[in-house]
């Protein structure tokens, strides 16, 4: 008989995640259950996927779905910020159905193995690093009783109760051998999935990277799940992903959210030549990097084929910023890219931290003025949080006081690390000051209501808008 596997996205709330800016948070379809779904699928396990967080399941609903669809395995994924919760799902799994094997895997566990681990006693085996190779010699091994000390990457509780954790796989070099995700899997993806109003324009829509490891040294970002090699899906495969979206879901805008979407040059002219020959009714926005390689043509095409937006990494308005945190970006090259990107009839989404390390209120106050100097149509700002698995974890107490609580690694609430000379009620004030500064100038407010093309974006407009007041002038 086939086996049955059921991967679950926990719950969280969205005021967990996003604080006071819950409103304007977002629900994207998760690839990442959605790829290793596909995977299981693809060796013939009977897998299911039950999302939680879309759903806005409850524990007792969670456990009737894991009860009807009755599983063998149970695979939950967990970043630093869900982890408690998917601890949670894990512990009261396991008490109602004992036999099951718990498997849990993702940014958190493959920083802190062996502590997450010992936290969570009902979590059987976690996955290191990258998972679809993984949970396939994983779930071969256990399907015939083997010994799974012999499966590598990953940490499980030998003989004595002890932690043991194998020796690390080594990632993909190829990841077009995957199959498509499985978004069938998940639930409509229409009626079920909240995508940020600011960010996508069109529905149905859906976010997914098409790319792992990043070469940047960033010191505030996680790489330890994929590396710092760029390791691409072809053109070919993306331009598949893509037909695969618009024809079986009717996907209509699309949220490229690489790490480092433009790394590559040749495969962005290959992409955007490929959406403009299939002609799809079909709009996309993008993560970029401010580099010297973005040159007119380049953006002109992307527009051409649909893209509206990009979005890029500026961190901060202070240079002694920029280069304590390793962006290898100058003040200057984001200027000058970020006014090509406009010149070229895209928006630009600016990505902010505050709180960094040597942030001090004079480098906030250069920050403010970059905000309100630069052409942005839209900004986004959240807190500097040393993330398990990023170079700053490791150094973060010589620069601030570091609270390394993992429900409290949160970017949207400054709960976790606080830079010498700053306070928690300063960098709020910061925070709200730095929104408004983007929000209240009248070009970035007339450039939000031309978007009102139809009632679903006015409502979320509305409900962002109301946000944002509540966030920037009353909560404290
Ligand atoms: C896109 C994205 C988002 C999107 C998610 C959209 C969506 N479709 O779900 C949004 C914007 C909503 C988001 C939100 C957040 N994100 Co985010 N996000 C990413 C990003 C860029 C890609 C994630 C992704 O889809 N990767 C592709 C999949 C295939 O990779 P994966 O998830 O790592 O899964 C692989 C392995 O980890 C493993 N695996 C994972 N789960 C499981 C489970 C099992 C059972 C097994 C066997 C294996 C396994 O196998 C998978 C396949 O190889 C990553 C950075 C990155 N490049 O991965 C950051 C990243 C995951 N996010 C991060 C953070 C911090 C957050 C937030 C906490 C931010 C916040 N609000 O405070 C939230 C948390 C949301 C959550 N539910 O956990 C950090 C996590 C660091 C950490 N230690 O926790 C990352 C790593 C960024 C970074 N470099 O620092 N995020």
């Amino acid at each position: 008989m086939k086996r049955k596997i059921l991967f679950i996205n926990p719950g969280y709330s969205l005021k967990d995640l996003y604080g006071d800016l819950a409103e304007s948070g977002n629900e994207l379809p998760p690839q990442t259950l959605a790829g290793l779904a596909a995977t299981t699928r693809q060796y013939g396990y009977d897998t299911a996927i039950t999302d939680c967080a879309a759903m806005k399941m409850d524990m007792p609903a969670l456990l009737r779905s894991v009860s009807s669809f009755s599983p063998d395995y149970i695979g939950i994924t967990a970043t630093t910020i869900t982890m408690e919760n998917a601890g949670f799902v894990a512990t009261e799994i396991k008490k109602s159905f004992p036999d099951v094997k718990v498997i849990a895997g993702g940014a958190h566990i493959t920083a802190l193995p062996e502590e997450t681990l010992e936290r969570f006693p009902a979590i059987d085996v976690g996955v290191i690093g990258e998972g679809e190779e993984t949970i396939i010699q994983l779930l071969s091994c256990m399907d015939s009783n083997g010994l799974i000390a012999d499966v590598t990457g990953i940490a499980f509780r030998g003989i004595n109760g002890k932690i043991v954790i194998t020796s690390r796989r080594e990632v993909m070099s190829d990841i077009d051998v995957l199959p498509l995700p499985a978004w069938d899997l998940l639930p409509p993806i229409d009626k079920f999935y909240r995508p940020p109003g600011d960010s996508i324009n069109r529905m149905p829509a859906i976010g997914m990277v098409t790319s792992r490891g990043c070469p940047g040294r960033c010191i505030f970002c996680d790489k330890i799940t994929f590396g710092r090699k760029f390791r691409p899906h072809s053109a070919s495969y993306v331009l598949a992903l893509v037909k695969d979206l618009v024809d079986r879901y009717g996907v209509k805008e699309i949220y490229f959210q690489d790490d480092y979407f433009m790394a590559s040059k040749k495969r962005l002219i290959e992409i955007c030549n490929g959406l403009i020959e299939a002609d799809y009714d079909l709009t996309w926005t993008c993560t970029g990097r401010i580099s010297s390689s973005i040159d007119a043509d380049l953006l002109h095409l992307m527009k051409r084929a649909g893209c509206w937006q990009i979005c890029y990494g500026v961190e901060s308005g202070s240079q002694k910023i920029l280069d304590i945190i390793q962006k290898d970006t100058r003040l200057d090259d984001i200027r000058e890219c970020i006014a090509k990107t406009r010149r070229a009839g895209l928006s630009v989404k600016g990505f902010f931290m505050l709180g960094n390390f040597l942030e001090t209120e004079g480098t906030v106050k250069e920050t403010m003025n970059f905000i309100r100097e630069l052409p942005l149509t839209d900004f986004h700002m959240c807190y500097f949080v040393p993330f398990p698995g990023s170079p700053a974890y490791h150094i973060a107490e010589q620069y601030g006081k570091f609270d390394k609580t993992w429900k409290k690694m949160n970017l949207y609430s400054p709960k976790s690390f606080i830079p010498h000379g700053l306070t928690e009620e300063r960098m709020k004030e910061f925070f709200r000051k730095c929104y408004r500064a983007h929000y209240l100038k009248p070009e970035v407010i007339l450039y939000f209501a031309k978007k009102i093309k139809n009632m679903r974006v006015f409502r979320k407009l509305i409900a962002s808008l109301i946000a944002f007041i509540r966030f920037s002038f009353v909560s404290k």
